[in-house]
């Protein structure tokens, strides 16, 4: 097949499953066509069969905001026109399923035809899309799409809940390489950061708000005044890293690194013991499926299809939004023994095999020729 991907570069779970998705693809022997306003972050390297195509958006002097929705339409008719695409996936709603619809009306005007697969990530329904400034845009473009997905069953039920939607929504959960994300523990890697004995909670974000990261650093504050040789990595960045790092400053904060953003975290999400996602808004969380993927147990909120993910009693344990007490108690309850964490660490990596990046992609292929087929049968 020859596949057009729509995603945000930036450093996000939506742009990070497109990216790795689209490499699948192409490892399979399909064709990808990248169409972003920048490089993936994840396309960091060269494959055979995956094609960029930069989305230039033409600045000028009497724009207060460039019309960038206008700019990727533009340049998805470009791709289209001289790379004959058999279907077009975007990922994330806004407002790259407002954009799809608009290629596809541009192009029906040149007698060509193209399906259109929106896939829901999170915040494009629970928070930006549904918001009244895009809300009618979204629904609209999600009903003109020739397929849908989501990634838990949760946003499929939230989607369903606050938009009305006519068109059948299909759960595809994300995926996980495991080659890129597996058990690597590496005491010289951990000596970095403290002692050989000393445990380490992990959380992995973009540091928005919707992260709650002030909860990670306050659940990490009870436990580490219990148990000082308990130490906590921050990686990412993001608008509340300032806020974190100011709370920190007076000294009191001292076993915590703030690492930024990182490439490659397999190696030092496997020195953790326990990763921690307090989110306030999460429709799947790809990042504590990571960490679950190199053995890390995970402490989280109950919001959203966090719980499809991270399986309370098993692979660790959901708590109440903001209960930042709940959660120390469910580190506590992991770290507690060695028996104990090792269980915990072994079912993570049993559940996150579930999510085997081979047993999903093939459910996307499968997913593109229906879709493919359907949109045919539509045209006759
Ligand atoms: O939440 C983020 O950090 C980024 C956001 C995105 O759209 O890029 O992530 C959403 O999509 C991910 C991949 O499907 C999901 O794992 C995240 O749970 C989801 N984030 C939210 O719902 C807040």
């Amino acid at each position: 097949m020859n596949v057009g991907i729509v995603c945000y570069p930036t450093y996000g779970g939506s742009g990070v499953l497109a990216t790795e998705l689209g490499i699948a693809l192409s490892k399979k022997g399909h064709k990808v066509h990248f169409i972003s306003s920048s490089l993936p972050a994840r396309l960091n390297t060269y494959y055979a069969n995956i094609h960029f195509h930069e989305v230039r958006n033409l600045q000028y002097p009497l724009f207060e905001y460039t019309p960038y929705e206008t700019a990727l339409a533009s340049k998805i008719v470009d791709v289209m026109t001289y790379e004959k695409l058999d279907v077009l996936h975007v990922h994330y709603a806004v407002p790259h399923a407002s954009a799809a619809f608009m290629t596809k009306q541009i192009l029906k005007t040149k007698g060509i035809h193209i399906p259109v697969i929106t896939t829901l990530h999170g915040t494009d329904i629970t928070l930006v899309g549904n918001d009244p400034s895009y809300a009618p845009v979204v629904e609209f473009s999600i009903n003109m799409s020739d397929g849908v997905t989501a990634v838990s069953n949760s946003l499929k039920t939230d989607t369903l809940y606050r938009f009305n939607i006519n068109k059948e929504i299909e759960v595809i959960y994300n995926f996980i390489d495991k080659t890129k994300f597996k058990r690597e523990y590496n005491p010289e890697l951990k000596k970095l950061f403290g002692e050989e004995d000393d445990i380490f909670l992990v959380h992995v974000s973009n540091f928005r708000p919707v992260k709650r990261i002030m909860d990670v650093i306050k659940t990490w504050e009870i436990l580490n005044h219990e148990n000082p040789k308990i130490k906590l990595l921050m990686i990412g960045d993001g608008p509340e890293r300032q806020k974190a790092e100011d709370y920190c400053r007076d000294g009191k904060c001292g076993s915590i690194h703030f690492l930024g953003r990182r490439d490659g975290i397999g190696k030092l999400l496997s020195i953790c013991d326990v990763f921690l996602m307090p989110s306030a808004k999460e429709s799947f969380g790809l990042a504590a499926l990571e960490a679950m993927a190199c053995g890390v147990p995970v402490v989280s909120s109950d919001i959203g299809g966090i719980p499809e993910v991270n399986i309370q009693g098993k692979t660790g344990y959901v708590c109440g939004l903001g209960d930042v007490e709940s959660m120390a108690k469910g580190v506590n309850a992991i770290i507690k023994d060695k028996a104990t964490w090792e269980e915990f660490s072994q079912n993570c990596i049993a559940f996150a095999d579930t999510f085997d990046i081979n047993e999903v992609v093939p459910l996307y292929e499968q997913y593109y020729q229906r879709v493919i087929n359907q949109s045919v049968k539509d045209l006759d």
